[in-house]
């Protein structure tokens, strides 16, 4: 059984919508986590090592990181076509996006919030924004998601963080229509309905 601890509106919230997605059968176990606004704190029952979400426990195995329980997920739900499997020629683009998320785009948003943006050596190792909104732009003019004509994971990955707040990725309408065809899924719905609110 797969049990995904999750904190409600949090990183955790994509992952309840790609086990939508997936239409995998889950137990979602909702634990409190520090907030950015200095409310929550750790919950002793997130298995997480630095008590973050999400977390997902396996049959006894917890994997964590959104990108490694993206695609532990999809490699365990393959029917769906939600992540392309070894042999696809997707399976390349799907590794290097998932990547490409954790490993720049997350930090380039960080680099941003902290106002970072000029810092020589952080833009040396990461570019910025010009460079990861060009590279999203280059995929969905080719869409209409991020892998071309199929949905995965990664626009559940990278379009949550614009559903969010619409300012981290590229303005103008491509990335507009490409989120109000995010926003429509009725999978999305289904995990909205079950995120719940964060605790006051
Ligand atoms: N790299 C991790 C980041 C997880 C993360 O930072 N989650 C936030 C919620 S959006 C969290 O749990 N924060 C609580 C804390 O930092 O203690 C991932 O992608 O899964």
């Amino acid at each position: 059984m797969l049990t995904l601890y999750h904190a409600p509106q949090s990183r955790s919230s994509r992952i309840v919508w790609l086990l939508e997605e997936l239409e995998a059968p889950y137990e979602l176990k909702t634990i409190n986590i520090s907030r950015m606004d200095g409310s929550g704190g750790a919950d002793p029952a997130n298995p997480h090592p630095d008590k973050k979400a999400p977390a997902l426990v396996d049959d006894g195995a917890l994997v964590t990181e959104s990108a490694a329980i993206c695609l532990y997920l999809t490699d365990k739900f393959p029917a769906k076509g939600i992540g392309p499997v070894v042999g696809d020629k997707l399976r390349g683009p799907y590794l290097t996006w998932l990547a490409y998320n954790a490993g720049v785009i997350e930090v380039v948003m960080h680099m941003e919030f902290g106002g970072l943006l000029e810092n020589d050596m952080l833009r040396r190792t990461f570019r910025g924004r010009d460079e990861v909104d060009a590279r999203i732009l280059a995929a969905l003019a080719a869409g209409p998601y991020l892998l071309g004509e199929r949905f995965s994971a990664v626009d559940a990955l990278i379009g949550s963080t614009g559903m969010w707040m619409r300012q981290m990725m590229p303005k103008g309408k491509v990335v507009d229509d490409y989120l109000a065809r995010l926003a429509a899924r009725p999978a999305l719905a289904r995990a909205n309905a079950k995120d719940g609110a964060i605790p006051k």
